[in-house]
Order: structure tokens, then sequence, then C-alpha cells
């Protein structure tokens, strides 16, 4: 059996995705890289700059790589602070897995995004196949990876496979600069009693998963039938549709203290507003059985029962004052 390499493993997706892999298809096959220099004592992890081209190609043949899950990539605010660093790390980092693909014979994944859209494109029941004119540096190398992708895979035979993710909300590891960040920082100060100021207006609608969705949503497509993939590259997938004043007001019902106030920042608040509110998934559930298991109350629910065993046990200083008083008034 050959080899699995995880590029971007130590991100949002990989902290989770990794342990995914290595329980569905043994830990010694599943080699994870970043550009981190940490060492483990086992040859579980491999430092990996994809940007570097030989450097791809000499982990892949070494480690008789047979599938690549590509996350190494600057997401959506962090590219817009520095495009050219984003083009270089999300293009040409791409293009090098795809090279290392087509001459080693390698099955890709290849995360594009909600970003892959743009003002143009309908922003309620996003179709699968519809206009795509990004308007920031991420989803132009969204919509060129996914073009890429289609590339490789029609005029060299490459399997490469994709999903256009929405924010991804988890508990495991922090998001690495997006504009759907916002989310998961909103967990993280409920669990800490503490409040929250939300980048994004209160209203702001976009697509949102909860990781163990996408993580399995990842290994599904990469398992399925490509006889059924009428797309294989790109597939619109998502959880809910919420707002941060929907996700607060689901945190509250755990959280009653829990306070939110709005400080926009224009930057994220004009990525946000460029793109999808609601993608139509049909296209993913029709192939290959997309069938996502969490809603804003049951991602709630687990979020804040997983952070509290991080945190310590879950208690509302609040909550417990009205209950108290509750308790010695009757
Ligand atoms: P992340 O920012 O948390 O992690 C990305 C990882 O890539 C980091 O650990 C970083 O060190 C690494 N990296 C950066 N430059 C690199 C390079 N040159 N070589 C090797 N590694 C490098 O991102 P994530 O949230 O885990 O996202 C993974 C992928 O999924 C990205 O392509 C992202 O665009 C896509 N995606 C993520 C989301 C989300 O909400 N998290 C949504 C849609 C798409
Ligand atoms: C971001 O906000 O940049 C990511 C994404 C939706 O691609 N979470």
């Amino acid at each position: 059996m050959r080899g699995i390499l995880v590029t971007g493993a130590l991100g949002q997706i990989g902290a989770e995705l990794t342990p995914a892999l290595r329980e569905r298809y043994g830990a010694t096959r599943v080699v994870a890289s970043d550009l981190s220099e940490a060492q483990p004592a086992d040859d579980s992890y491999e430092r990996l700059d994809c940007a570097q081209a030989e450097a791809v190609a000499d982990l892949i043949e070494r480690r008789e790589i047979g599938v690549i899950y590509h996350l190494a990539a600057l997401l959506s605010a962090v590219a817009e602070e520095r495009p050219q660093a984003a083009w270089s790390v999300n293009m040409n980092g791409l293009y090098n897995v795809l090279e290392a693909a087509r001459h080693f014979g390698c099955q890709v994944f290849f995360p594009s995004s909600i970003a892959a859209f743009g003002p143009s494109t309908p922003r309620r029941g996003t179709p699968q196949a519809t206009i795509q004119r990004p308007t920031t540096i991420y989803g132009v190398t969204k919509v060129a990876g996914e073009l890429l992708c289609d590339y490789y895979a029609i005029r060299f035979g490459v399997d490469a496979r994709g999903l256009r993710l929405p924010g991804l909300v988890s508990w495991a590891a922090p998001p690495g600069g997006g504009t759907t960040d916002y989310a998961v920082e909103m967990f993280h100060a409920a669990a800490r009693r503490k409040p929250y100021s939300c980048f994004l207006a209160a209203e702001t609608r976009l697509d949102m998963m909860y990781m163990p969705d996408a993580v399995r949503a990842i290994i599904e497509l990469m398992e399925a039938d490509p006889q059924r993939l009428r797309y294989q590259n790109a597939y619109n997938v998502t959880g809910m549709s919420v707002t941060p004043h929907e996700i607060a007001a689901q945190i509250r019902q755990h959280v009653p203290s829990f306070a939110v106030d709005y400080r926009i920042d224009p930057l994220r608040q004009a990525i946000a507003d460029s793109w999808p509110q609601s993608l139509d998934s049909s296209a993913a559930r029709e192939d290959w059985g997309f069938s996502p298991r969490f809603d804003l109350v049951a991602m709630t629910r687990d979020m804040l029962a997983r952070l509290g065993e991080t945190t310590g046990p879950f208690e509302d200083p609040i909550s417990n004052e009205v209950e108290n008083a509750n308790a010695r008034f009757g």
C-alpha cells in the first residue's frame, strides 16, 4: 500500500483530518507535513514547503506516496494582506503537487472554498455551476486551482478531486486567518465566559460546516466511485447558512450571559459581502451521498461540550446565579 501525504497538516483542517486518515487507513501510512521544524521521534511528520517543487517531488518519491491531501494555503484575510505570498503558496504549491501527482501517479484532494464565487454570483441557493468572478486574491487562487485540477484530470488523467468548503467550525485547532474565523472565536470566548467583539456585522449570512462533517465529506469524496462523479473537482458542500447574530443567540441557549458587540473590520466585511449566503449542495448529495449531520443546534452543543473539556467544566456564572436563586426561593 502506498502512503498518504497531508500538506499543511498542522492547520485547522489537518489537525482533524490527519488523525481521521490514520484511524481509517493505518497510522504508519499517513505522513503529515507542514512548514514547522518540529521533529517528532517517529517518521510520521516531515517538514515540507509546498512552494519548493523539488522538495515536494522528493518527499512523494521517497515516502512512496499514492494519495495527497493538499491543505497548505494562505486563507482569505491573510491572503488579502499578502497577495503575492498567497499566489506563491496557493498556486505554485498546488502546481508542484499536481506535477508530482502526474509524475508519480497520485490521487489528489484540493480544498476549494465559497471564496471561489464573487459578487456577480447568485448569493442564495448558489448553483454548482454558475458565475465565478471572485474579487479577492484568495478566491482567484481557488478558481484557478479548480481549473488547474480539471486540466490535470483531463490532460494527464490525474485523479484530482475537490470540495468548495464553507467556513469550518472546529475546536481542536485555531483557524488560520480567514473571514469566517469569527464563528470559531465566538465559541472559544463563550467557553471562557468572555465577551466577544465580532469583526463582521450581525446579519452577515454565510455558509458554515462543522469539522466532523467536513472531514467525513473529504474522505467520502476521495473514496467515491469515479464513474458517479459528474464534477469530480469542486463540489459545493455546506452544513448551515448562519449569521453572527444567530450563532450568538444559539450559544446563549447554553450561556445566557454571553455578550457580543460588533466592531466591523472593513476588509473582512467586504470579503464576506462578496461570498454566497447559501450554497446548493444537491450535486454532492446526488453523486456521492453527501449528508451533513450537524446543524447549528447540534454544532453549538458539541462545540461547547468539547471546549468545556479543555477549559474546565462548562458553567455560566450568571445562569448559575439564576439557578441558585431559583433553588433558594423556589
Ligand atoms: P490553516 O491556515 O489552518 O492551515 C494551513 C496550513 O498550511 C498551516 O499549518 C500552514 O503552516 C501551512 N502552510 C502555509 N504555507 C505553506 C507552505 N508553503 N508549505 C507547506 N505548508 C504551508 O488552513 P485550513 O483551515 O486548515 O485550510 C486548509 C485548506 O482548506 C486551505 O486550502 C484552505 O483554503 C481550505 N479551506 C479552508 C476552510 C476553513 O474554513 N478552514 C474553508 C474553505 C477552504
Ligand atoms: C476563509 O474564511 O478564508 C475560509 C474559507 C471560507 O475559505 N474559512
